[in-house]
């Protein structure tokens, strides 16, 4: 039995579902799931700020953004939003539907001559279905990440898999370019690297909350692993600045060198599942 309700206490509409597999929220504005938890899990898996803003023209911080068309600063404006205009605009919300207790939202943005399409299932995976299609008579190139924030007991206890060998880009040390040696990555300090042509599983192990965190990918080339650690933490206003130690971000994503370009009438999709494993 699944329960929706619509809830407008942050000044934005939020969606409350409270289904037999999860229990999950999302806002229309920037199609953004900003909780999941499935009932199996002692924990949320996705981690939102308690300094979030719920302002037009401010993302809000945690959850499930969605970064597009572009990825960090925009190439040709700098004055542009990081990240893109998806996730400060209001979303069409195109259904909503319950179906053998699974519950799946569908939701349309117009981008001039892109049209986005998020289709948000929600099981005891949240199933994330990203797609872009090119309306226009010319082709289009876009940027596209589905920034996932997740809760961790302790940033520094944490070992993220699944990216070994895999090439990435230090955004703490712009133009560099390594490669991961075969062991997990661990935290002790800033990290921002996008990890780059590879559609690899990633997996967070984390030993506080005894679970692994699964994110599989499908048609996403890079991976974006982030924590702001404390400098940057507390530079954000909208950031807690002890919150660092309970978070981090792995991001499903094409951006930079795995950017897609669309021919007219072309169509792409990228997805993420995420789930947990107690252990
Ligand atoms: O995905 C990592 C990153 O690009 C970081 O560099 C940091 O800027 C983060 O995104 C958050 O960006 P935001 O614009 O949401 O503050």
């Amino acid at each position: 039995m699944s329960t929706i309700t619509r809830d407008h206490s942050t000044g934005l509409e939020r969606i409350d579902i409270d289904s037999d597999p999860a229990r999950t929220q999302l806002y229309l504005y920037g199609a953004h799931v900003t909780a999941f938890q499935p009932r199996t899990a002692m924990h949320p898996l996705l981690w939102l700020s308690k300094s979030s803003l719920f302002q037009p023209g401010k993302a809000i911080r945690g959850g499930v953004p969605i970064c597009f068309p572009w990825f960090g600063p925009k190439a040709d404006d700098p004055a542009a939003a990081a990240h893109g205009f998806a996730r400060t605009r209001e979303w069409t919300l195109e259904s909503l539907e319950t179906i053998d207790e699974r519950v799946i939202a569908k939701l349309k943005l117009d981008a001039g001559d892109l049209v986005a399409r998020h289709a948000i299932t929600i099981d005891e995976t949240l199933s994330l279905r990203f797609a872009v299609e090119n309306r226009g008579a010319s082709p289009v190139s876009y940027e596209a990440a589905l920034h996932s924030y997740f809760s961790v007991g302790d940033i520094r206890r944490v070992e993220v898999v699944g990216l070994e060998e895999a090439e990435f880009l230090d955004r703490l040390k712009p133009g560099a370019r390594y490669r991961q040696d075969d062991r997990p990555i661990t935290f002790a300090a800033e990290t921002d690297r996008t990890y780059v042509n590879t559609e690899s599983t990633v997996t967070i192990v984390d030993p506080v909350l005894n679970r692994r965190i699964v994110n599989r990918k499908s048609n996403a080339r890079s991976a974006i692993v982030w924590n702001p650690w404390i400098d940057k933490a507390k530079a954000m206003k909208d950031f807690g600045d002890d919150e660092w130690q309970g978070m981090l971000c792995i991001e499903t994503a094409n951006v930079g060198e795995n950017a897609i370009t669309l021919p007219p009438g072309g169509m792409h999709e990228m997805g993420a599942e995420i789930s947990c494993e107690a252990f």
